[in-house]
């Protein structure tokens, strides 16, 4: 496709720096409302952000640090345990989302995007419930419909790294990979959307510098504003900020992933 037809979100870290200070919190917040004493840390919970998903993530936990817990009474099987405390942690996140703002520059560049007629979507690993509060809370009641889709949580069989939720989101779009533009702050993500074929901007944050982000078209610290212009880490811009112009021209001259 010869333009730039859509830009695709992702959730955690991209719109918003979510995982330290809300999905983090809340986990801690069900453990202990669950009477356990589990608690993770900071840097504890930035190891075990490598799992995606947060059912997967405190089955990981469980299996690699509690492996011996008995599931406990009122639950058939332990799988059905995580579930209710991961639902109670959606409960606890619900409530901290409030206080969490946007990343820099997202809420200009959906503004220009939606101006400039590019579709929009938002590909995550998070729950569905979790994204709709993030958006009306920023952006506005009607915002969500700003998005032709919401792709969440458990809607694909594998999480990232799998592409599948990307593929998922270019179905419903009916548009060809080539003629997207993905927005990811993890290497899992950007594996996700480069398997799909999806060309990717990565706007990094302390939990994620560090990670190995080859395949991007683009690394940066932030979408940037007029008033908080972006640190160039990979990639040939000469703007201050990610303006519609700029993910433009990000998008032509990166080659295929
Ligand atoms: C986000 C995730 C999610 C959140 C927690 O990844 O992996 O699991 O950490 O949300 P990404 P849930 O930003 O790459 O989509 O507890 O709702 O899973």
């Amino acid at each position: 496709m010869s333009h730039l037809a859509a830009l695709i979100f992702d959730v955690d870290g991209t719109l918003a720096e979510t995982e330290r200070d809300g999905h983090r919190v809340a986990f801690n917040r069900a453990f202990e409302a669950a009477g356990l004493d589990w608690y993770w840390s900071i840097g504890h919970y930035g190891r075990l952000l490598d799992i995606s998903g947060g059912k997967e993530r405190i089955r990981h936990f469980i299996e690699t640090e509690h492996p011996d817990l008995q599931t406990p009474a009122g639950f058939d099987s332990r799988w059905q345990f995580i579930q209710a405390l991961h639902q109670s942690k959606t409960e606890f996140y619900k409530r901290e989302i409030a206080s969490i703002s946007l990343c820099p520059g997202i809420k200009r560049l959906l503004n220009e995007a939606r101006a400039a007629g590019l579709r929009l979507a938002i590909a995550t690993t998070s729950t569905f419930e979790n994204v709709l509060p993030l958006l009306e809370n920023q952006l506005g009641l009607d915002s969500p419909d700003w998005f032709e889709v919401i792709a969440a949580g458990d809607s694909v069989p594998h999480k990232k790294p799998a592409p599948d939720i990307y593929h998922y989101v270019l179905k419903r779009l009916s548009l060809p990979p080539s003629a997207c533009l993905a927005f990811e702050d993890t290497h899992h993500g950007l594996i996700a959307a480069t398997q799909a074929g999806i060309k990717t901007v990565i706007t990094v944050n302390s939990y994620t510098a560090q990670q190995d982000f080859a395949k991007a078209a683009a690394v940066l610290s932030h979408l940037g504003d007029p008033n908080q212009p972006i640190q160039v880490i990979k990639g040939k811009i000469e703007a201050y900020y990610v303006s519609v112009a700029v993910a433009k021209q990000i998008w032509a001259q990166s080659p295929a992933p």
